[in-house]
């Protein structure tokens, strides 16, 4: 029998719950194990104005896993020459290495900056869209930032330590491990013989890490810049009304200097304008943001200094500018609908993955566009970002092309009765101080502050979920989720609906939270990992469940997950397991039932496209529930879906 240990908590916990709010010197912080979780100080993502400058950081970097030497201080010197890993990528499929394939613990990335000459009177400031699951930032010697949470930004200001024209050594520290205090949660154990250290977690996708989105250097202008800007749309017959609140270096108060507001449509007329950091401007005759429509309006935040002439004739020279591009549209639940813009809407889409080849989940702007178009081909009109905050420029793609999302966290594997994504017997039970606890609870706490505080301008997300499956049948799970239920609430100041995708055993008898919620995201396998093969008995369990659920709640369901794994160009004449012939006809069975119980506001296929998990006697090369392989080829299932969802045939 194999002995295995779990190990000590290594990685660092947020330490509060309100998360502590504090200014971006704190981020220069003391010795590594001491948490310093912080806000962004600049919400905004990076972009290139009048008054800012962009540098990306992108490219190859140098690459070094740590040893299990931890008083090693790799980054105060260069790296050790040899490997080189791309950014943005996941480190874990680029080498042909099985021990960086399967490394559990800190590895490096190095390479020099120089800070552009001119940038004396600038602040300057990196950015990290990502470090997936803990980042640490050096400069030179210095530890500038520290951030856990794999699939959120951070940052660091060193505008104090290297001048404008300085060349310095900065180096990422990334860690990938998991344990029950983090979100998503895991274990580590060690090998009874070799002493080697293995990473396990209940969730079904591959754990890849490293600095898969960009990395950034930026600058805002030293006195006075935007640090966010919030905007809430409503719409008021054929008005649109933006409620806005601007955070600047100064606070929300209007500080010493003015503050502009100018929206502009897409073919660039000013439509509205206002001043001041706190109020509403109205759109005349606006043009909504509709799901397959999207429409943007442009919303440009400047500070004036009250120093410049009024005399000028021209316009005078912002301080600091930035735009954002907002979309005017509203959300509503009724008893058994969603509307958008007063109109029900049944989502048709998937749940998805960032995942491909080599890159892991690197971001890549190739694969994001050929998804859309492929979304747009089948005629999906929504995906659920399953299960975890996407890149932005996803999101901002979502709002361009009028594509509706549910925006869900990485709180992914709350479920001891999960074993990689297949059921098993609970070991322990899920929410007890040495499973999910009270720590867990606050990292969670932190992973919806930061997905809510950096998508909720997007006119896209139209709901959060906040957890993927958790063990909402145990105990625990109540108090567990109310607080969490309510923080998601209490921070979204566009008050979207709120959700969690159920998990199958968390039946509408055994589950104890969904009354905590507003709309009804249910994951179904029967068929698969019930009454598998048999769709029979599938059809007929599946409509009694949901009949269940309506009877009990009268909220809008959207199945959020359904799916057979698949071989693609495996046939069958009999329509066996695994088969393209079966998947075809899985999805049929629940198409049947779906369009028989009203509440049904919307089907998520489980998954858009094939994708790597942990390897193990369940899975084979990863989970292949795909209606596209991992290479974006149409299963038959693909076409089907098409013929349903488009109402058109052929190709
Ligand atoms: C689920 C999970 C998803 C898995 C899927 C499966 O319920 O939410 O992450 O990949 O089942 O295929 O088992």
């Amino acid at each position: 029998m194999k002995l295995l240990t779990v190990l000590p908590l290594l990685s660092l916990i947020p330490s509060a719950l309100p998360f502590p709010s504090s200014s971006i010197s704190d981020h220069v912080s003391g010795a590594p194990g001491s948490n310093s979780n912080t806000p962004l100080h600049i919400q905004l993502k990076p972009k290139q104005t009048r008054t800012r400058d962009l540098i990306s950081l992108d490219g190859l970097w140098n690459f070094a896993l740590a040893d299990d030497n931890r008083t090693a201080t790799p980054w105060t010197s260069p790296l050790p020459k040899g490997l080189e890993a791309p950014v943005p990528a996941s480190y874990n499929d680029i080498f042909v290495d099985r021990s960086i394939h399967n490394h559990v613990g800190w590895v490096y990335y190095q390479r020099t900056v120089t800070i552009p000459r001119g940038w004396a009177s600038e602040r300057y400031i990196i950015r990290l869209e990502s470090a997936t699951h803990e980042g640490r930032v050096y400069v030179n010697d210095e530890l500038v930032a520290e951030h856990v949470g794999g699939y959120t930004p951070f940052e660091a200001d060193i505008s104090t330590l290297v001048s404008a024209g300085e060349t310095f050594r900065l180096t990422v520290a990334v860690n990938n491990e998991l344990t029950h205090e983090t979100i998503p949660p895991g274990d580590i154990e060690v090998t009874e013989y070799t002493g080697r250290r293995v990473q396990n977690y209940q969730h079904d996708f591959y754990n890849y890490a490293g600095l898969a989105r960009s990395v950034w250097l930026y600058s805002v202008p030293k006195e006075q810049y935007i640090r966010d800007i919030t905007v809430v749309p409503d719409v008021d017959g054929d008005t649109g009304l933006l409620s806005y609140t601007i955070l600047t270096s100064n606070g929300t108060g209007t500080g010493t200097d003015s503050v502009n507001i100018s929206v502009r449509d897409e073919e660039g007329n000013e439509v509205a304008t206002a001043s001041g950091t706190q109020g509403t401007v109205s759109v005349p005759s606006v043009t909504l943001w509709q799901p397959g429509a999207a429409y943007l309006y442009d919303f440009t935040v400047s500070i004036i200094s009250d120093s410049s002439s009024p005399n000028q004739a021209a316009e005078p020279d912002p301080v600091d500018t930035y735009t954002l591009s907002v979309g005017i549209r509203t959300v509503k639940v009724t008893d058994q609908q969603i509307l958008i813009n007063d109109v029900p809407f049944y989502f048709t889409g998937f749940g998805k993955h960032e995942d491909t080849t080599i890159r892991g989940k690197g971001h890549d702007q190739a694969y994001l566009v050929h998804d859309f178009q492929l979304l747009n081909w089948i005629g999906a009109n929504s995906f659920r970002t399953s299960h975890y905050p996407y890149a932005e420029e996803v999101m901002e793609f979502a709002d361009r092309q009028g594509i509706v999302i549910i925006d869900e966290t990485p709180a992914v594997g709350l479920a001891y009765s999960i074993g990689g994504g297949v059921s098993s017997e609970p070991n322990r039970p899920t929410f007890s101080p040495g499973g999910i606890n009270d720590n867990t609870q606050r990292a969670h706490a932190a992973a919806i502050r930061e997905l809510i505080a950096r998508d909720k301008n997007h006119p896209s997300v139209v709901m959060w979920s906040i957890a993927n499956e958790p063990a909402s049948n145990e105990e625990g799970a109540r108090e567990y989720f109310t607080p969490l239920a309510q923080l998601a609430r209490d921070l979204d100041p566009a008050s979207r609906p709120i959700s969690f995708a159920n998990l199958g055993q968390a039946t509408y008898e055994t589950d104890t939270i969904s009354d905590l919620f507003d709309v009804l995201l249910l994951n179904r396998y029967f068929g698969w990992y019930s009454f598998t093969g048999d769709l029979g008995e599938a059809e007929a369990a599946l409509e009694s469940e949901l009949r269940g659920w309506v009877d009990k709640y009268n909220k809008p369901i959207i199945i959020s997950e359904y799916g057979a794994d698949t071989y693609a160009g495996l046939h069958s004449v009999y329509g066996l397991l695994w088969s393209e012939e079966f998947q075809v006809e899985f999805l049929d069975t629940y198409h049947r039932v779906f369009d028989r119980v009203d509440a049904v506001v919307g089907e998520h296929v489980w998954a858009f496209a094939d994708f790597q998990t942990n390897v193990g006697i369940q899975r084979v090369d990863g989970n292949k529930k795909g209606v596209f392989t991992r290479e974006r080829k149409p299963k038959a299932a693909a076409h089907a879906l098409r013929r349903r969802w488009r109402n058109e045939t052929g190709v």
